[in-house]
């Protein structure tokens, strides 16, 4: 990438103090992870993720949301933060005030370098009771074994039905643990539609977005709320906003900048672009 607009994002890059990156799925896409927007595969194909991702599917059917998150959570672990993820650890390096904001319940920016992004929808990899929160290690991560293959003109797998058989069972379904302490079923420490954000990672979001003199959109569609409102909160008060996303989005009309094209290939170049001497 290069070009009049990679120099300009370039040129605010550099003469920013407290930028503000704000990612989402397609931060992680060049990772193998598949986004919201990517049509789901294999087993899960049937399902729509908005549908999964609830209170009511997991009360509806715990297996079959466990057995979800536990396959996403597999995929995130057979994959490598991508030359993106590695851009913006050296924008928060060379930038100490920098803060990432993420949508992502991958761990990408942490393997990427980031030590502590503010996570808005939780993450993949911290588990909590149902019923009294309480914490729960991680199932001793298994060698994540393929996607279990189609089952051979098997039953369609009704919502409610009983996971047939063993941990992995054909259909995806896997039975979450049980708390330790109450004995109610493990959920993923994740935030679900129609459930509020982590208050304190919303309030920082929000601060940090209010503080900025830059804020850095990669690979959202900006249509989940209240996430979406952040790169708004920065834009009214004055802040220059940057796009990096191979399509428009809703974000368009506010950005300074729209870097078309996947942030795998446009931060790398950004950060070229500000700092010639990055090397
Ligand atoms: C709540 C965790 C109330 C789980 C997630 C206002 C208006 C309308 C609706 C609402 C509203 N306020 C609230 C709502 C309802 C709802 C909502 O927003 N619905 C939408 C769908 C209309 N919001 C909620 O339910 C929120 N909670 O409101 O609670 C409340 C309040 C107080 C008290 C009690 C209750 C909770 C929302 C959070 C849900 N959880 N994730 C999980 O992951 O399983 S959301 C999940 O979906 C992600 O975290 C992310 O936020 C979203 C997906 O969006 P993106 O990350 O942007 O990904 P997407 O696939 O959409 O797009 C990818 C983009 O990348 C594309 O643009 C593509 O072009 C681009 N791309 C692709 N490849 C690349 C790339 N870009 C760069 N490089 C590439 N290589
Ligand atoms: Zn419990």
């Amino acid at each position: 990438m290069s070009g009049p607009e990679l120099a300009e994002a370039g040129r605010l890059l550099a003469a920013a103090r407290r930028p503000v990156v704000f990612t989402g799925a397609g931060m992680s896409a060049e990772s193998g992870v598949p986004t919201f927007r990517d049509a789901q595969t294999g087993l899960w194909q049937r399902y729509d993720p908005q549908e999964l991702a609830t209170p009511a599917a997991f009360r509806a059917d715990p297996a079959l949301v466990w057995g979800w998150y536990e396959a996403r959570r597999r995929g995130v672990l057979r994959a490598e933060p991508n030359p993106g993820h590695r851009a913006v650890a050296a924008i928060a390096a060379r930038l100490p005030d920098t803060v990432v904001i993420t949508q992502n319940v991958d761990d990408l920016h942490e393997r990427g370098g980031v030590a502590a992004p503010v996570r808005l929808h939780g993450s993949l990899f911290a588990p909590r009771c149902s019923a009294c929160a309480r914490p729960t290690p991680l199932p001793s991560d298994l060698p994540p074994p393929a996607d279990p293959p189609e089952p051979p003109g098997g039953p369609e797998p009704q919502i409610g039905a009983e996971p047939s058989g063993g941990p992995e069972s054909p259909d995806g379904r896997l039975t979450p643990p049980a708390c330790a302490d109450c004995g109610a079923p493990v959920r993923p420490g994740v935030v679900w539609f129609g459930e509020a954000l982590p208050e304190a990672a919303l309030s920082a979001a929000v601060e940090a977005a209010s503080g900025c003199d830059l804020l850095l959109t990669v690979g959202t569609s900006a249509l989940v709320h209240p996430a979406a409102e952040i790169p708004l909160v920065a834009a009214r008060l004055g802040a220059p906003v940057v796009q990096v996303n191979p399509v428009p989005t809703p974000l368009d009309a506010v950005c300074a900048v729209n870097l078309r094209g996947p942030a795998g290939e446009v931060l790398p170049a950004l950060v070229r672009a500000a700092w010639p001497d990055a090397g």
